[in-house]
């Protein structure tokens, strides 16, 4: 089996330091945190940005500040920003991140709408899709695409078909979050069995559900990713320091599997980026 690719989601729109003192807000806090993910085997750090008071914001000043503290920090790393930002933003406030500078090799791309817990609603149009789908491929970005359960692989086929989405591609499935696919193995089994040979698929798990999710993954050939995004603790009742806890966590499961670890160069050739 290929090597593990490990990407760290080390900082989220929902998550706060009330949930987790140790949740970055801050420039300097998320370049550190961005770093000590990197030392210990992430390969592809998920970014949103905060305020320094918390607020999740996409502003691209914070953004390209942030991305140039992790950057100066860990030159090798592959930043993904987020276009998903956080519940409520206007599809242009989003998409600030794609105007990076250097611009970026990845960003989200979110494949539907969906209730996202309480009263909250992702919405993701079908022609938001296309737009988010046009303005990565005129700037050589290459989307993950954010599927949170079946009918997001749906509309990615159709996308691919119709030429908005160019192969091989790569996906991120999250499991569990209030709204989309329930984290069973039988659900990722028919997420994994359902997108075209040849793509990449990366899995990911809301609280609890996160290492076991991911230990399925590296086990399908897949790879992980982990972070405080969606999860904050270590094991049961034991918060994380660091997103790097996370990180090491999945480094040791995937040893046990007998798979490696994927340096940033090697994600790159996995992913086919160009670098
Ligand atoms: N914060 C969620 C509303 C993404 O990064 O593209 C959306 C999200 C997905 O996190
Ligand atoms: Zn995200």
């Amino acid at each position: 089996m290929g090597k593990l690719i490990i990407t760290a989601a080390i900082c989220g729109a929902e998550v706060t330091k009330e949930h987790n003192p140790n949740v970055p807000y801050t420039v300097r806090e998320i370049g550190i945190e961005a770093e000590k993910a990197f030392l210990a085997g992430a390969s592809i750090i998920h970014l949103h940005v905060r305020e320094d008071n918390g607020k999740p914001t996409q502003e691209l000043k914070r953004f390209q500040a942030c991305v140039n503290e992790i950057k100066k920090r860990s030159p090798d790393l592959i930043v993904l920003p987020s276009t998903g930002g956080a519940i409520g933003m206007s599809n242009e406030e989003r998409l600030q991140p794609l105007f990076i500078n250097p611009t970026p090799e990845m960003a989200t791309l979110d494949m539907g709408t969906m209730n996202f817990g309480g009263d909250d609603i992702f919405v993701n149009t079908e022609n938001t899709i296309i737009s988010f789908a046009k303005e990565m491929n005129s700037r050589g970005i290459k989307p993950e695409l954010e599927c949170f359960d079946k009918g997001m692989i749906d509309m990615t086929l159709r996308l691919q078909k119709k030429r908005y989405l160019k192969e091989p591609m790569h996906f991120n499935f999250m499991m569990g979050v209030v709204g989309g696919m329930a984290a069973t193995p039988q659900n990722l089994l028919f997420l994994v069995n359902s997108i075209p040979k040849g793509s990449t698929f990366c899995v990911g798990g809301i609280g609890k559900h996160e290492f076991p999710m991911v230990s399925m993954s590296i086990a399908l050939g897949g790879h992980a990713r982990v972070g405080f995004e969606d999860n904050i603790y270590l094991s049961k009742g034991f918060l994380a320091k660091s997103n790097s806890e996370l990180v090491e966590k999945v480094v040791k499961i995937s040893q046990e599997f007998g798979r490696d670890i994927a340096s940033p160069y090697e994600a790159r050739f996995i992913l086919g980026l160009k670098s």
